[in-house]
């Protein structure tokens, strides 16, 4: 590790301030936005940029560099000042006149994606911290196998008040001590504000003994002296466990009149205010403008890793596992992926079992395990009931990182997060189960991962009423309809153990996307016993069983477990002279995405549709045309034997049957 440079006091000031001017003038120009923290933790930023952060803006996407992540993501201006500064080529200073405008890159909030600097998208608060969760555990997972040659970084993150306050942040720093992460650096922006005033309105936490019951190492320093910040972050680098730095700042520090008080929170200053800060910082640039010798420092900062970069690259470059690290972090899976899962389709069929999908999802994990080696599993202490994991994968603890298994122990929302960090980190395709009942827990951190278009899986069991005893409050209803409502999440829910590994393939190959994998608790009917060479699920509904003739006089369509009671329909009512299609739709979106003509081959416009699944019927009646062409739920469910249940709110074969006769005698 090279001897960290040390800046004269006077030049440090002058570049904090740089982000002081940038922030209060964009956020002025924008008339919206967060001046005072970006204020507030200038000094901390600068520290940790020119003395500490291993980065590259020449090679933003460097897989070596230290993870920084701005959890407190109002404070956006702080992290698109420092891109600039640094020399980040995409953070152009007019991207800093145009913050919070249509198309700019410089978003309310950090977007990931949108400049290159931005490793993930932060706003809704908390959800950084346990993003970093994740990365660092990504680190030292990857670093286990590749060694320090190739993976040796740190991550920092800036947290505020709002941030700790959230329960994410107990979750995932009480996972963090118990993993002994010590590349994780939590920089706290401890300024005793937030938006409704004073922290102590609403808080009186111990933070240093909160987190050192975590096992965390803490340590507190004047945020506004520099030479305290940087001796603490080298104490933090020093210990083994992860570190929380408790910065003592005023928010919104150089302004005058408003430091120190939540108006310099969320909006801007002032003209007046600006002037006398101006003043106060004895800052005399133009508004967007850097005098050069500031800028030239930061640009100077922003080379600092340059030649450790380089040292790197030569080490990637004798590295005999090169090709195979590098296709890892692009993500680029496994090219058999497609042949092994024909293989485990076949196996499945020839047994002619009828498992529960959330096994036959373990028996897919079997193989994927293998074909994808940087799979990393786990669930949120439901091991044995999500069956996520397998034989082969051990669990993953600071003595043995390597560990492809991780019990995220009753956290479902720190697990979510963690994940995003882990695909975002790269080189790892995280997967994590609960019961699909939870999924609220974990929401809003899936909302993030589709927001942003990365791969997380996420193995949600016990999907229905279908799970029978344990009751209404651990049996979804609307849970399916509110994953379906989130944009860019791909809700899967396999009909059997065939359709299970076509959609495991398919959650697989999202580069883009995050998807959600609805399995049953009871045990389904094989359906797909007919060989087949392709995936019938990628077009996200096909026709699992013509209607005779090929002209249906109504088509039954149906998700998961229902998709057998279509097929019992189906059967009862050809008895009585009635033609039936059965479409199975494993997955509303990717239907979605075909063309209309495409859709119409599968749901035809001729013929009544009817829908069914143990849910509620919300989001259907697009494929039906008419709300009540369902059959599933509308109220909770209750307790009992499963197939009681079934019976009590009228999801059966006989109900099918009766309502598509009516559709078709209209
Ligand atoms: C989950 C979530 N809840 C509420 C908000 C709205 N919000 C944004 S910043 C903030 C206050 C945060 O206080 P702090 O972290 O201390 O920031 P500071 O005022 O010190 O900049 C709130 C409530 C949010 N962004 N995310
Ligand atoms: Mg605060």
């Amino acid at each position: 590790m090279p001897q960290a440079p040390t800046i004269q006091a006077d030049r440090l000031q002058a570049m904090a301030n740089a982000i002081r001017a940038l922030s209060m003038d964009a956020v002025q120009a924008a008339n919206s936005g967060h001046p005072g923290m970006p204020m507030g933790m200038a000094e901390v930023a600068t520290v940790l940029f020119t003395q500490f952060l291993k980065y590259n803006p020449a090679e933003p996407g460097w897989p070596d560099r230290d993870r920084f992540v701005l959890s407190a993501g109002h404070g956006s201006m702080l992290l698109y000042s420092l891109l600039y500064l640094t020399g980040y080529e995409d953070c152009t200073i007019e991207a800093i006149r145009n913050f919070r405008q249509l198309d700019a890159p410089t978003a309310g909030h950090p977007e990931y994606g949108h400049l290159a600097g931005i490793e993930t998208t932060t706003g809704p608060l908390g959800q950084g911290l346990a993003n970093a969760v994740g990365m660092a555990l990504a680190e030292r997972y990857l670093r286990a196998d590749y060694g320090s040659d190739l993976v040796d970084h740190f991550t920092y993150v800036i947290a505020g008040d709002g941030c700790l306050m959230e329960g994410i942040s107990h979750e995932a720093c009480s996972l963090a001590g118990h993993q002994r992460l010590g590349r994780l650096i939590v920089l706290f922006d401890d300024n005793g504000i937030s938006i409704d005033g004073p922290t102590s309105l609403a808080v009186s936490d111990d933070h240093t003994g909160r987190f050192q019951a975590y096992g965390w190492h803490v340590e507190r320093v004047d945020g506004h002296d520099p030479a305290a910040i940087a001796a603490a972050i080298a104490a933090a680098k020093a210990d083994a466990r992860p570190s929380l730095i408790r910065c003592e700042t005023t928010i919104g520090f150089g302004a005058p009149n408003k430091s120190g008080t939540s108006g310099v929170h969320g909006a801007p200053l002032g003209k007046e205010e600006v002037t006398a800060t101006r003043k106060a910082l004895g800052w005399d640039a133009e508004p967007f403008v850097i005098p050069d010798e500031v800028l030239s420092l930061w640009r100077e900062a922003g080379t600092s890793s340059a030649e450790e970069q380089a040292a790197w690259q030569t080490q990637l470059e004798q590295s005999d596992r090169k090709m195979e690290f590098l296709a890892r972090l692009d993500g680029v899976v496994n090219a058999s992926l497609d042949a092994r899962i024909h293989e485990i389709k076949t196996a499945m069929r020839e047994s002619g079992k009828g498992p529960a999908t959330r096994a036959a999802s373990q028996e897919v994990l079997e193989t994927l395990v293998d074909v994808v080696p940087w799979m990393v599993g786990g669930s949120a202490d439901l091991t044995g009931s999500n069956n996520t994991k397998t034989r082969a994968l051990a669990p993953q603890t600071p003595d043995a990182p390597n560990g492809r298994y991780i019990y995220y122990g009753v956290r479902e929302h720190a697990m979510a997060a963690a994940m995003n960090g882990m695909a975002l980190h790269g080189g790892v395709i995280p997967y994590g189960g609960t019961f699909l009942v939870f999924s609220d827990y974990n929401r809003p951190a899936i909302r993030l991962a589709a927001l942003m278009g990365i791969r997380v899986i996420h193995v949600l069991t016990h999907d229905s009423i279908g799970l029978g005893e344990d009751g209404p409050t651990h049996q979804p209803v609307e849970h399916l309809a509110a994953l379906r409502a989130i944009p860019n999440l791909l809700v899967f829910r396999p009909a059997d153990a065939v359709e299970t590994a076509e959609c495991w393939q398919l959650a697989l190959e999202q580069t883009r996307a995050p998807s959600a994998l609805a399995l049953t608790r009871q045990n389904v009917k094989l359906l797909r016993t007919e060989a087949d060479t392709e995936n019938r699920c990628r077009t996200g509904a096909y026709i699992l069983a013509e209607a005779p003739g090929g002209t249906p006089a109504v088509t039954l369509v149906a998700s998961g477990s229902e998709v057998a009671i279509a097929m019992d329909a189906k059967e009862s009512l050809e008895a009585e002279g009635i033609a039936a299609r059965v479409v199975s739709m494993p997955c509303m979106e990717l239907f979605a995405r075909l063309d209309e003509e495409a859709q119409r081959a599968i749901l035809p416009g001729d013929c009544p549709v009817l829908a069914v699944e143990a849910a509620i019927g919300q989001g259907w009646e697009r494929w039906t045309g008419a709300p009540d062409r369902f059959i599933g739920m509308v109220t909770f469910g209750a307790s009992a034997p499963y197939q009681q249940l079934y019976n009590r709110f009228g999801i059966t074969a006989e109900a099918v049957a009766a309502r598509a006769k009516a559709l078709v005698h209209g």
